[in-house]
């Protein structure tokens, strides 16, 4: 049989985005592989996206369009439509709604796939037409990013690749060997030639297993850790005056603050002893090139947005900046903005109009308020009942028999099985998409490499038609996906060479800050107003809530998942196994817990169901549930989210899943 190559992008949520060669026999993908070429890719993947086919070939592929036939409280049960009856009844109910108020049709997506065009392209341009609610995307990176940008004046970092040449990593609260598999290749060469890498982090992860030190800080107290980080800079003299003069602006204020956290204080505020921040800063501080690989793991914490704000000042401080390989990296995606598109999704056609918009973290709380309900959610690329905060108020939300759900999906997801009307999407395989990326900045292509399966089609599709079906006759809902990647960037992105390449890498100055230049309005970096903001749930912030939940529960991502995508793959569930809650032995001796038991970690909201791992990946006082299970193939029809709260970060209103107190029993 005759196999041909297509070129690809890996459409998920990571900073790494892959380029991809997708291997293609008949009609039938046999092989993706990251393609050797592209230099952040360098030829390797992840177990997870090397499983792609599986997962495009998984069956229990939703290849056709399902109505709802039960009671949403009742077991899921679906019969097969077609196409037009499904269409034609989604865009009479929507239209029954929107007669009243648009506002009231509220869409709800994420990151399924972070392609421009199959994200929010033509779906964007159908709720600007109807004036259906905005949302705020806020579930994983609007703390940090907003941090980043009062700091920086956008999302603009190191390049990935300048790790390579570094003295001193610090790993600041990511995994990157589970999360991060193209940066963490850059690291280990560092390593090799000498480099001393340092990892903070609750959780001792396979990342700090491979560092040469790890500090275990307490949830939520990285700004407090970063404030004493500076006080030894300051006492110690290692400051470059010279760059911070130029270059930053609010000094004076943050010195004062950082001169009242001795480490001793701060010592006590993380949980790590007064050597331990001695230590981190003599080696921050006397040591250059130093480059801090920040992630999201540390900005899910009432705190999240300042203590990104602090870290982001330390290499301002010392000047590390100064040196292509010193420096920081949290998201690198401000530096595709000015290649952009503003008007892609078409906001012209609110024509005036500024619906209202709904935190995307809270989809809890907004689906149960009952003046002006949501009375239709449209999902896409994103499974809101298990991966939103407080998942017990989410479920009772999507559960209203008055809340019409239309779900864009691969498979059944804990969400889809909550649908009126599930539509069968498809898979990158399967349509065109152009990336950016949040850790390079390379611009990518997918190619689709084989016809949607079943009756499959592509998210631009399924809203190319509905907005016919709902009497939208503006042009714009006629452009093809060609169409559509040709508008999405400026005239410097290549089209021609994304086809034939696969990529475009963007000119960005090797040494970005080496003379300031920050985004700011000033140009300097802004320590304005930055300061340690404690948890809402901690023992010294909610003692009285402290001694009924005395444990901290973090829920980073499971290795073999990506959050709640590719938990049904089985061959990736088998490595996982089962949902897993990590405890030291300190706290599990003092519960009478052993290992292997099944447990509960509960609290106010909810109750979670895991199997306990006495481990030294934990850290006492803290417990880790690895995330995010789909609820019905966990244990007791229950995921983490069963007990993270609503309340939202200090910048950029973003949920604090990591800001969880819990006690833990037998179940
Ligand atoms: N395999 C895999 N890769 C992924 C994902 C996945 O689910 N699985 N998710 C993707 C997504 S959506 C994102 S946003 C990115 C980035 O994803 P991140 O959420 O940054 O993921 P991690 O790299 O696991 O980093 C989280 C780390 O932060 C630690 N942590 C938790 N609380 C704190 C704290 O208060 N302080 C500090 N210092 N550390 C803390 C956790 O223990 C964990 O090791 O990764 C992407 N890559
Ligand atoms: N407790 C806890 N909760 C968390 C996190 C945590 O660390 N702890 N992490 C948070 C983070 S960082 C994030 S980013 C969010 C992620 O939340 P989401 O963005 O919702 O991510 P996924 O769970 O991967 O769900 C994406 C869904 O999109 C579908 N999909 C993929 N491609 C397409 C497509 O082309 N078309 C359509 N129609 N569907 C598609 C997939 O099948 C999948 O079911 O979760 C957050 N939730
Ligand atoms: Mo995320």
């Amino acid at each position: 049989m005759s196999t041909r190559t297509v070129l690809g992008a890996c459409p998920h949520d990571c900073p790494d985005t892959c380029a991809l060669q997708v291997t293609v026999e008949g009609e039938r993908v046999i092989k993706v592989q990251g393609r050797a070429e592209h230099p952040n890719t360098h030829g390797a993947l992840c177990t997870k996206v090397s499983r792609y086919p599986e997962r495009t070939y998984h069956p229990d592929r939703v290849l056709h369009p399902l109505k709802r036939v039960s009671k949403k409280t009742e077991a899921p049960a679906f019969v097969q439509v077609s196409w037009a009856e499904a269409l034609a009844d989604i865009a009479a109910r929507l239209q029954a709604i929107a007669a009243r108020d648009p506002q009231r049709i509220q869409p709800y997506s994420y990151a399924g796939t972070m392609g421009l065009i199959q994200g929010e392209a033509m779906a964007g341009r159908l709720w600007n037409a109807l004036g259906a609610a905005r949302l705020d995307r806020t579930i994983c990176a609007s703390a940090g990013g907003a941090g980043l940008a009062a700091t920086y004046g956008h999302k603009l970092g190191m390049h990935t690749r300048h790790f390579a040449g570094a003295k001193l990593i610090v790993i600041w609260g990511s995994n990157s060997i589970a999360s991060n598999l193209h940066f963490w290749t850059y690291a280990n060469q560092a390593k090799r030639e000498g480099a001393k890498l340092i990892c903070i982090d609750p959780r001792k992860t396979e990342t700090a297993d491979k560092c040469h030190q790890h500090i275990a800080v307490l949830p939520g107290t990285d700004g407090a850790l970063a404030l004493g980080v500076m006080h030894e800079l300051i006492t110690h003299g290692w400051l470059d005056r010279a760059y911070i003069d130029a270059h930053v602006e609010g000094w004076d204020e943050l010195r004062e603050k950082a001169l009242a956290w001795p480490p001793e204080r701060v010592a006590a505020e993380c949980g790590i002893t007064a050597d331990e921040v001695r230590g981190l800063a003599r080696d921050y501080g006397t040591t250059q090139p130093a480059a801090i690989r920040l992630n999201y793991g540390m900005q899910r914490v009432r705190g999240g947005g300042n203590a990104v704000r602090l870290v982001a000042l330390l290499p301002c401080l010392t000047g590390a900046w100064r040196h292509e390989s010193g420096g920081l990296l949290l998201s690198a995606s401000g530096w595709f903005a000015p290649y952009k598109n503003p008007a892609l999704e078409r906001p012209d056609l609110l024509a005036g109009r500024t619906p209202r918009m709904v935190n995307m973290s809270t989809i809890g709380d907004a689906l149960l308020h009952t003046d002006e309900p949501i009375e239709a959610v449209v999902v896409y690329n994103s499974n809101p009942v298990a991966v939103a905060p407080e998942s017990p108020k989410v479920v009772k939300g999507f559960q209203r028999e008055d809340l019409f759900t239309v779900v864009l999906e691969h498979f059944m997801t804990d969400t889809a099985d909550l649908a009126d009307y599930v539509l069968p999407a498809t898979t990158q395989l399967e349509h065109l998409d152009v990336h950016t990326s949040y850790g390079h900045t390379d611009v990518l292509m997918n190619q689709p490499a084989i016809a949607p399966l079943g009756e499959a089609k592509p998210n631009t599709q399924i809203f190319r038609e509905l907005a016919a079906a709902l009497g939208l006759t503006d042009s714009c809902f006629a452009d093809t996906d060609e169409q559509l990647a040709a508008q999405a960037f400026t005239a410097e992105i290549d089209l021609n060479l994304l086809r034939t390449q696969g990529w475009q890498p963007l000119p960005i100055p090797e040494a970005p800050f080496a003379h300031g230049g920050f985004r700011t309005p000033s140009g300097r970096a802004s320590a304005v107003g930055a300061d340690y903001v404690p948890n809402y749930e901690s023992a010294t912030s909610a003692p009285e809530l402290a001694a009924r939940y005395p444990l901290a529960m973090i829920s980073p991502p499971a290795r073999n998942f990506l959050n709640s995508s590719f938990v049904n793959v089985k061959s990736l569930r088998d490595i996982e196994r089962e949902p897993i809650l990590e405890m030291h032995a300190d706290d599990a001796a003092a519960r009478g817990l052993v290992d292997g038991a099944r447990v509960a970690a509960f609290n106010d909201r909810g109750r979670y169901v895991a199997t306990l791992k006495v481990s030294p990946r934990a850290r006492p006082g803290v417990v880790n549930g690895l995330g995010v299970w789909w609820r019905k193939l966990g244990l007791d029809g229950t995921n983490v989210n069963e007990v993270t709260h609503q309340r939202l970060t200090d910048l950029g209103e973003a949920p604090a899943f990591y800001d969880c107190l819990v006690q833990v029993q037998a179940a």
